[in-house]
């Protein structure tokens, strides 16, 4: 019986990279080295998030010395940042929970870029509600003098990106430029498997996501755009509001059912929260990868270029046709 058959041959997120790299033979699977570090930290939260209720209640981690529990974004951090040292394939990493861009030492040293929040959205931790993992991949200019201008650079130079989603399921999310495939964490086999090959974002969408609180702080552009979402004015259906606060949560829905997830400027924040390297930057080229749109308000969202590395940008990402929408409106005011 169909019904009944057994997948037997399964793509696992190794295997997928490898065939993509059939196509680059020079990069001789040191990509997938890297990657497979990547997903490690990303099962490793997995872990910990599942756990992260019981831990409170019975403390699973051991608090035997008296030692308070490690919060559970540091821990992440940690992970993520040891994994990718010790892959070796790595040279500056940029980290949200770290300060300083961290420099690799030499003999440990390759000849990527990451920058990652390893744990995003951490205000959704405490009730149990998706959190996520951001990460995108530069490759280095010359290995003997690394600087940060490595990673100063436009989001059009990334190589890769991808989130997590600790969700009802595990959700990675990929692109390497050649559009964008999610693969689902299957807990028996400890492996990502390709669920969702070659995602296409709907031309348009029926949802539009925001911060709605902020709205008496909104500029004239955003402020219209919502108003347009909720009252239509050419006939067309009004927008659902979802909104979930967390960011690769919001993201993965936008890009799986269409729509519009944006994080505008307002007056108490000119640049709005979202910061560029290790969120707007991964999300706007997943987005553009798989057939949707990113703006600041100004300009096509991968061409900024940051000065610091926890720079912040606006950010309206989503649909192709309703990121034209709000691109016409800023349009009209300048
Ligand atoms: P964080 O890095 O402190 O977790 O903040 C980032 C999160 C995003 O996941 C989400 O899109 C946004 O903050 C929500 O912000 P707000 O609570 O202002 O709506
Ligand atoms: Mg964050």
């Amino acid at each position: 019986h169909a019904a009944e058959a057994q997948r037997t041959d399964l793509m696992t997120i190794t295997r997928h990279v490898l065939n993509e790299q059939g196509r680059h033979p020079e990069s001789r699977g040191d990509f997938t080295i890297l990657l497979s570090h990547i997903v490690l930290g990303c099962k490793f939260v997995a872990s910990a998030v599942n756990k992260a209720g019981l831990a409170k209640l019975i403390g699973l981690a051991g608090d035997t010395n008296g030692e308070e529990q490690k919060k559970l974004d540091v821990l992440s951090n940690e992970v993520f940042v040891k994994a990718l040292v010790s892959s070796g394939r790595t040279c500056v990493l940029v980290s949200e929970e770290n300060e300083e861009a961290i420099i690799v030492d030499a003999p440990l040293r390759g000849k990527y870029c990451v920058c990652f929040d390893p744990l995003d959205g951490s205000s959704n931790i405490d009730c149990g509600v998706s959190i996520g993992t951001i990460f995108g991949i530069y490759m280095i200019k010359d290995k003997d003098n690394v600087t940060l201008d490595d990673v100063l650079q436009p989001g059009t130079d990334m190589l890769a990106a991808g989130y997590c989603m600790y969700g009802s399921s595990c959700t990675l999310v990929l692109s390497t430029g050649n559009g964008v495939n999610g693969f689902t964490l299957d807990p028996s086999l400890g492996e990502f498997i390709l669920t969702h090959p070659n995602i296409k974002i709907p031309n348009i969408g029926k949802i539009y996501s925001v911060n709605e609180g902020n709205a008496k702080n909104w500029d004239a552009p955003t402020a219209k755009f919502v108003e347009k979402c909720k009252f239509p004015q050419d006939g067309s259906p009004s927008k659902s509001l979802r909104y979930i606060g967390s960011m690769v949560a919001d993201v993965h829905r936008t890009l799986l059912y269409g729509g519009i997830f944006l994080y505008p400027a307002d007056q108490k924040s000119p640049n709005g929260k979202l910061r560029v390297l290790y969120e707007v930057f991964p999300m706007s080229f997943l987005m553009e990868q798989a057939g949707g749109q990113a703006f600041t308000g100004k300009q096509r969202a991968l061409e900024l270029v940051p000065r610091k590395i926890h720079d912040r940008s606006p950010i309206f990402l989503g649909s192709y046709d309703d990121v034209e929408d709000i691109k016409a409106l800023y349009a009209s005011e300048s």
